[in-house]
């Protein structure tokens, strides 16, 4: 008789639309891969009772707590999912890892540096009882992203030379949006840059291998004044008559020069008047070039100048093989995936290194990394200097 795979309780602090999110994924994960752990979605956190427990109906967890830190003094709770606003990351990550709990933290890591190396010290110490930390970058999952960084470690693009990233919403143009926690630079941190910035600040150095090591930026709020929320859920809420002011940018532009050499060009706004949720990378490098866009996620571009000049041109590659990362365990070529599916391998992953007792990737010093990269990034706006990053 073969022994039952192991539990792995797992608490979620947060149930909005990223808890939502996470939700699938900690059910999903299971039923398509064979995981050494099973996790268990034994407890959902929110602060108001009645809402929490429709949300934990809804989203399938089997009891629910009100505060955080009861919910961490549980037995039946090894892993802590944080799915919080950041302004909540660092005190709620940090109990969590002293309390012996693995943690899987959304991103940005934290709403400063400050915090995000309070995390890491939290995270290395916690580390030496074999206890890890993650941070949720999860469109590192997406297959054609993986593929891309496959493709770039294996020489296929050569020494990369240029990148160029954007991330661009639009759920904030019109002005009358009501003014919600990620327009609050207490609660958020920062604004288009810390919520969709960071993804890409750290995707590109994920496909690239490479890290941001200088940046010279601009941020812009064109929309000073908003009216207040009432109720808020996942990117909409209702508008209350009180007006308020946007403490954060609704977009960044920055410059930025690698360790490497290459140079990058990075945007990110939630002003981009038809755009929903469109990741745009392309990669130049002296062999060829690679570019994807979240807005047809199941496709890498691929040019390859080794290839005759008579016949070379971009080609799209449909990672929707056995052979790209993550999807043997999905569907027949062609049949594709979607958002959700990247917080599923997220979840995959870090089970994976739980049990295995590995670091898990992205681990919070490259939270730390990236939230570096964003306070450069402010600094550089605001003095109007070029700003280094420091390791
Ligand atoms: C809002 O801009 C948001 O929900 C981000 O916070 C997420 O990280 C991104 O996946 C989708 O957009």
């Amino acid at each position: 008789m073969t022994s039952p795979t192991p539990r792995l309780g797992v608490a979620m602090i947060g149930h909005s639309f990223m808890g939502a999110a996470h939700s699938q994924a900690w059910h999903t994960a299971p039923r398509f891969f064979d995981l050494p752990l099973d996790p268990v979605t034994a407890v959902l956190c929110g602060r108001d009772e009645g809402r929490t427990a429709a949300a934990a109906t809804r989203l399938g967890w089997a009891a629910t707590e009100t505060s955080w830190e009861r919910t961490l003094e549980r037995d039946d709770v090894d892993l802590v999912d944080v799915c919080t606003p950041g302004d909540t990351h660092a005190e709620i990550a940090i109990a969590a890892l002293r309390a012996g709990k693995h943690v899987l933290c959304e991103k940005p890591l934290a709403n400063s540096v400050a915090e995000a190396e309070a995390m890491v010290a939290a995270a290395d110490e916690a580390a030496e009882h074999g206890v890890r930390a993650m941070v949720g970058f999860t469109y590192r999952r997406v297959p054609a992203v993986a593929l891309a960084r496959r493709l770039v470690e294996q020489g296929r693009i050569g020494e990369v030379r240029h990148v160029r990233a954007q991330y661009l919403q639009d759920w904030l143009v019109d002005p009358e949006a009501p003014l919600s926690w990620r327009l609050q630079k207490d609660r958020a941190g920062s604004g288009a840059l810390g919520d969709i910035g960071a993804h890409i600040v750290d995707l590109t150095q994920y496909i690239t291998g490479d890290r941001v090591q200088e940046v010279s930026a601009r941020l812009e709020t064109f929309v000073k004044e908003r009216p207040l929320a009432t109720e808020q859920s996942g990117l909409s809420a209702t508008a209350s008559t009180e007006r308020g002011a946007v403490t954060v940018d609704d977009a960044a532009v920055f410059i930025a020069r690698f360790g490497g050499g290459a140079l990058g060009v990075f945007e990110a706004t939630r002003f981009a008047t038809g755009r929903k949720n469109a990741i745009r990378i392309e990669v130049n490098g002296s062999r060829g070039s690679l570019a994807f866009d979240f807005e047809d996620m199941n496709v890498l571009e691929l040019f390859d100048a080794t290839e005759p000049a008579e016949t070379a041109g971009f080609r799209r590659i449909l990672a929707t093989e056995a052979e790209h990362p993550y999807v043997a365990a999905w569907w027949p070529p062609g049949h594709g995936l979607g958002y959700e599916h990247g917080f599923t391998h997220q979840v995959v992953d870090l089970v994976q290194a739980v049990a295995t007792g590995t670091d898990p990737a992205p681990g919070f010093r490259d939270g730390l990394q990236v939230q570096r990269v964003l306070d450069a990034v402010e600094t550089s706006s605001d003095t109007r200097t070029w700003q280094e990053i420091h390791p």
